[in-house]
C-alpha cells in the first residue's frame, strides 16, 4: 500500500459544487480514481493513487493551479481565458459547453455590436468583454456585476450584457437577443507552469492517456453480429474499425459472428448496411474503457 503524504500527492482542482462538478467526478472514477465522499470535505485522498482531490469554487481554480497550490485543474475554458491564467491547458473536455455572448434587449434600439458604441455593458466577464470590444474598435464603459447579470437592462443598469449562454433559456425569459459570440468553452483540464517532480509528471502522464481512453470509449459502441461466411468480406467493408474485425465460425453451418468496435456517430449508418449486407442479430454494447 502506498503512503499518501500531501506534500508529495498530485493535487487536482476540483469545482466543489457546481455544474462542472459531476461530470468531472464521474470522469475521476471514470478513468480508475477511488476516492470517498467527496461533497462532505475539502480535501480528498485517493486510495488507490497518490493523487488528492481539493474542491474549491470554480473562480478560485486557475489562481490555485497558477500558484503550484493544485498541480492540475478542472475548469471552464472562460473562467481560465478571463483569469488569463499563467497555466498550461492540456486538453478540453467535451462538457460545461457554453459561450459567451453579447445580448441586447429585444425592443431596445441597438441592432449589433455596432449600435453599443458609447453604451454601458454589464457582465461578469469585464476581461473578455473589454478584449472583444477592443478588437472590434468600439469604444463601451464596462459595468462587473458577480450575479444576475441577465436582470442589468432591465433595472437601467445597462443597456446590454455578456453573459453566458447554453440553451438560451435565461436570455429569452429576461427579454434578450443574443447577437454575437465572443467565445465558445467547455471544460478544460489545465496544469501549474511550476515544476513538478519527476513522479507528478509521470502520473499526469497517465491520468492524460487514461482519459483519453475513456473519450474514445465513450465515442465508440462495441458491436457484435451474425452472418453468412460468404457475406464477410461485404461486411469487413462497411465496418470502419480500428483494427481487422474478429470473425469466429458458429455451430451453424455457413455462419460467422463478427466482433468489432464502431464510432458512435456512425453507428446507426454501418447498422442500416450491415443488414442490407446480411447481417442478423446486430447487438451493440457500450464500452466502459479501452487503451488507445
Ligand atoms: O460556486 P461556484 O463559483 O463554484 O460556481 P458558479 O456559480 O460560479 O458556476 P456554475 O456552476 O454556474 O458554472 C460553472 C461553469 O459551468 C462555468 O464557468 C461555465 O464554464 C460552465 N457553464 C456551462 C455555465 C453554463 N453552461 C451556463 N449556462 N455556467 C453558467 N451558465 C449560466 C449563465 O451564466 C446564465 O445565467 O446559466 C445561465 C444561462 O443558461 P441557459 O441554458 O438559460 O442559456
Ligand atoms: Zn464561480
Amino acid at each position: 500500500m502506498r503512503t499518501l503524504d500531501s506534500a508529495t500527492s498530485l493535487r487536482i482542482a476540483v469545482q466543489k459544487s457546481g455544474r462542472l462538478t459531476d461530470k468531472t467526478i464521474e470522469l475521476l472514477k471514470g478513468i480508475g480514481l477511488e476516492f470517498d465522499d467527496y461533497k462532505r470535505s475539502l480535501l480528498v485522498k485517493c486510495r488507490n493513487f497518490d493523487v488528492e482531490l481539493l474542491l474549491i469554487r470554480d473562480d478560485d481554480i486557475p489562481e490555485y493551479v497558477e500558484d503550484g497550490i493544485c498541480d492540475l485543474g478542472f475548469v471552464g475554458a472562460n473562467t481560465v481565458a478571463e483569469d488569463e491564467a499563467n497555466a498550461t491547458i492540456l486538453r478540453g473536455l467535451d462538457y460545461g459547453v457554453c459561450r459567451l455572448s453579447v445580448a441586447i434587449p429585444k425592443n431596445g434600439s441597438a441592432k449589433s455590436v455596432k449600435d453599443l458604441q458609447g453604451k454601458k455593458i454589464a457582465t461578469s466577464y469585464p476581461v473578455l468583454t473589454r478584449k472583444f470590444f477592443e478588437s472590434k474598435g468600439i469604444d463601451v464603459s464596462i459595468v462587473t456585476l458577480s450575479g444576475s447579470v441577465e436582470i442589468a437592462p432591465r433595472l437601467k443598469i445597462a443597456d446590454a450584457i455578456t453573459d453566458l449562454v447554453s440553451t438560451g433559456g435565461t436570455l429569452k425569459a429576461n427579454g434578450l437577443t443574443e447577437i454575437e459570440t465572443i467565445f465558445e468553452s467547455e471544460t478544460q483540464l489545465i496544469k501549474t507552469n511550476k515544476p513538478l517532480s519527476e513522479g507528478k509528471e509521470q502520473l499526469i502522464e497517465k491520468i492524460l492517456q487514461r482519459i483519453e481512453g475513456y473519450k474514445k470509449a465513450a465515442e465508440s459502441r462495441y458491436i457484435m453480429m451474425n452472418a453468412p461466411e460468404s457475406a464477410v468480406s461485404e461486411i469487413k467493408k462497411i465496418l470502419p474499425s480500428l483494427k481487422s474485425p474478429t470473425v469466429m465460425p458458429l455451430a451453424d453451418n455457413g455462419m460467422v459472428a463478427v466482433h468489432t468496435v464502431v464510432p458512435l456517430t456512425t453507428f446507426w449508418d454501418i447498422m442500416e448496411q450491415l443488414e442490407e449486407a446480411g447481417a442478423t442479430g446486430i447487438v451493440m454494447l457500450p464500452i466502459e474503457s479501452m487503451i488507445v
